[in-house]
């Protein structure tokens, strides 16, 4: 295990705040020392607790109260410290000083999230993931709080409260936890056809994520930056992981759920205690100010993304996470993010989504964090230090010294100063804006399947094939039969096939019908506002499809090795090293938890048994070498248990080495069914077999290959 020590100033303050218990004595909160942990004080050994026990009261007291509101989304997270690093200096477009210093390193707090689930619930919930970074900049706290999606499901904050209620488990029975494919979420989306792009990549597997370290990160906003002169940009912020975007399949990820519940927390986690730092490229779309007109889409249009064939995304950083948490109350859950906080240089968007988000940041940490205070909650402190005069409120940590708690004043000598411009004081871009008061959506917003279509017209076959079983699945578990008609028309505005061939599974019919945005004024001109059937300018992006993603690495892969008593050392042991090599981790799995005797007598001793994990916690299989080990895993007591690690890892798609002597079990498993070539299988009789295993891991899966696998 590797040390991942971190020495910035975010992660010396924390130091400050952090204690160990190691060889010290256990105390009350108000440090007297407790001779005993184990009894409350009585009157007499068989009598009554005494009022008066206040150690057992301070520590049930606090017991009672150690629970805080989980988030109303983004409920279940996973957090780690890292660092930004720039490569290329943008003071060209932005002032802010962590943009402008090329090498300059920023400490970050990164959270990722699922959006629907409670606290408690799985990783692998088909749902939109957080990903949402905290800049400690010397100029102040930056937040980018986004998702590994670039578009949002409504385009106006007026919704929010509505789709998420639509999507949390229901009402009346609190049924279901962490899904969507249930009625109030579909009835809501056959109702807002704004939301189909987004519904296209919720049903894509970006919904499934192989490991948080391998999807994007998306600032989904345009937002703006603002240069010395005062001239913006529009900018729009990715975050591309160095691993590649790859996902699980469907049913992997329900096994998952099963297997291991903490799959994406304990991989983040693991990969950082193993040194396999996650790293991911930052980039940057940049659009003058006065280009903002250039588009077939409004660049304030949340549901809208830039094509990166119209705009290129320039990396310009580095995000790599380096430490992890070590409390995860302490610094996961009470990490408050707010895209409301940003530095000199970066500014809004006049985007209706993003401007709601402004408010309710603040507020929720109001409610979640229960005071006004929770910016000195150490994860949330700015590296610089604050000086103003808001004063007390609940747990208040900061001394301010002094008289003066107001401005202007002379008691404290005029302090603190307000900053000039020159001094970092924070100015908003000056931007004209007239109009009436209306309460109304743009036209210009009116066009809700443009993009729909350049999602769905970008993926892989494969790609395509999920997304319409992802419709399926979800719109079978609706009960209410209007609702998955309403579904099926609005998807025939994106890709006929698609909706009949949706339609065909779900036994409705394609019904094109129009029907009135129901987030139109009533009495707007509806005809008007009715979004047609509109081409894209660009009609396909190779960006868009995971088929494209990097796959040129097996790092931080975990691949499962099958062995037992008189297994081949030799063979094991050079595959292992060869894969340890290229970075990935190997696990041994055989039949109990016992230590493995190989052929030449030394000891192997296995992470797993058989039945204590699944194949679906690993990317690739190796079933092992040997006569005697091969006899082993075929008697009968293991023998269905190494076949269903065989069928299950064929059926997903992974890439699995039969070493020698494994003919039996390769005969007796699905994969002797196996027609055509398959790059991903590789047996005894392959000449560079460990080269052929480490070019299948590297591309992931062969979706290709999936109908022939499965029948
Ligand atoms: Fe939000 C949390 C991302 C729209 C209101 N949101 C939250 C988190 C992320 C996002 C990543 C979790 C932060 C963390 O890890 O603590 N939210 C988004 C994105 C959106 C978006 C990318 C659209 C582009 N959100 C959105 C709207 C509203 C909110 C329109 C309300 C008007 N979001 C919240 C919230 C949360 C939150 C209720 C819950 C917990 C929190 O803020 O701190 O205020």
């Amino acid at each position: 295990m590797k040390t991942n020590k971190q020495n910035n100033e975010k992660a010396d303050q924390l130091k400050l705040h952090t204690t160990s218990n190691d060889n010290e004595k256990l105390t009350t909160n108000q440090g007297l020392k407790i001779n005993n942990n184990q009894d409350s004080l009585k009157a007499g050994e068989r009598g009554p607790s005494l009022l008066e026990d206040f150690i057992l009261r301070e520590k049930i007291t606090h017991f009672d109260h150690e629970r805080i509101p989980e988030r109303v989304v983004h409920a279940r997270g996973s957090g780690a410290h890292g660092i930004f690093k720039l490569h290329k200096n943008l003071a060209e477009y932005t002032k802010a000083g962590f943009l402008t210093q090329v090498d300059k390193e920023t400490p970050v707090f990164v959270r990722f999230s699922t959006v629907a689930g409670s606290k408690g619930s799985t990783d692998l919930a088909r749902d939109v993931r957080g990903f949402a970074i905290k800049f400690y900049t010397e100029e102040g706290n930056y937040d980018l709080v986004g998702n590994n999606m670039p578009v949002f499901f409504i385009q106006d904050a007026m919704k929010f409260p509505d789709l998420v209620h639509a999507v949390k488990p229901e009402p009346d029975n609190e049924i279901p936890q962490a899904a969507s494919a249930h009625d109030t979420f579909w009835d809501f989306i056959s109702l807002m056809p704004e939301s189909m792009h987004m519904i296209m990549w919720l049903m894509s597997d970006r919904a499934i994520p192989r490991s948080l370290r391998m999807m994007e990160g998306f600032g989904v906003h345009s937002y703006k930056f603002i240069n010395e002169e005062g001239k913006a940009h529009f900018v729009k912020f990715h975050f591309k992981p160095k691993l590649g975007v790859h996902s699980v399949a469907w049913n992997e990820a329900q096994a998952i759920s099963g297997v291991d519940s903490d799959f994406h927390k304990r991989d983040l986690w693991e990969a950082i205690e193993n040194g396999d730092y996650p790293e991911w490229d930052f980039g940057v779309q940049l659009i003058p100010e006065e280009d903002e007109h250039q588009f077939d889409f409004d660049l304030l249009d949340p549901t809208k993304l830039v094509p990166e064939d119209e705009v290129p995304v320039e990396i310009v950083g580095t995000l790599t996470l380096t430490r992890n948490p070590d409390n995860f109350f302490a610094e996961t859950e009470q990490v408050a993010f707010h895209p409301g906080h940003i530095v000199p240089g970066i500014d809004f968007s006049n985007d209706p989504l993003l401007q709601g988000r402004l408010f309710s940041y603040t507020d929720t940490q109001l409610s979640r964090l229960g005071s006004p205070n929770f910016h000195e909650i150490p994860i949330n402190r700015s590296v610089n230090t604050v000086h103003n005069n808001q004063r007390d409120g609940h747990m208040r940590q900061q001394i301010v010294k002094g008289k003066s708690s107001y401005d202007p004043n002379s008691t404290g000598g005029g302090c603190p100063f307000q900053a000039m411009m020159s001094e970092g004081g924070f100015t908003s871009h000056q931007e004209r804006v007239s109009g009436a008061k209306i309460r109304e959506r743009s036209k210009s917003f009116v066009d809700h399947y443009s993009q729909a279509k350049l999602f769905y017209n970008s993926q892989s076959n494969p790609e395509k094939q999920h997304l319409q079983n992802a419709l399926v699945f979800e719109l079978s578990k609706v009960t209410i039969p209007e609702v998955r008609e309403r579904v099926v028309g609005q998807l025939a505005f994106i890709n006929n096939s698609l909706a009949s061939k949706v339609a065909e599974k779900l036994g409705v019919q394609v019904k094109k019908l129009k029907w009135p945005n129901q987030s139109l004024p009533a009495d707007s001109n509806k005809a008007e506002l009715q979004s047609e059937e509109k081409e894209p300018k660009t009609k396909a992006s190779d960006t868009l499809s995971m088929q494209n993603t990097v796959k040129n690495t097996i790092k931080s892969r975990k691949i499962g090795f099958i062995i037992a008593n008189g297994c081949d050392a030799k063979a094991i042991n050079q595959l292992k090293k060869t894969i340890e090599q290229n970075g990935a981790k190997v696990e041994l799995i055989a039949p109990s938890l016992a230590k493995v005797k190989a052929d030449d007598g030394s000891e192997l001793t296995p992470k797993h048994s058989l039945t204590s994990t699944a194949s679906v916690c690993f990317d690739a299989l190796f079933i092992g070498s040997g006569k005697q080990a091969v006899k082993e895993l075929m008697v009968p007591e293991n023998r269905h248990l190494v076949l269903h690690f065989i069928n299950e890892a064929y059926k997903h798609c992974k890439a699995i080495y039969f070493g020698t002597d494994t003919e039996d079990l390769y005969h007796n498993s699905n994969v002797a069914t196996k027609k055509h070539d398959d790059p991903a299988i590789i047996t005894w009789e392959d000449a560079t077999p460990g080269d052929k295993f480490i070019s299948a891991i590297e591309k992931h899966r062969v979706w290709d290959l999936e109908t022939e696998r499965n029948t």
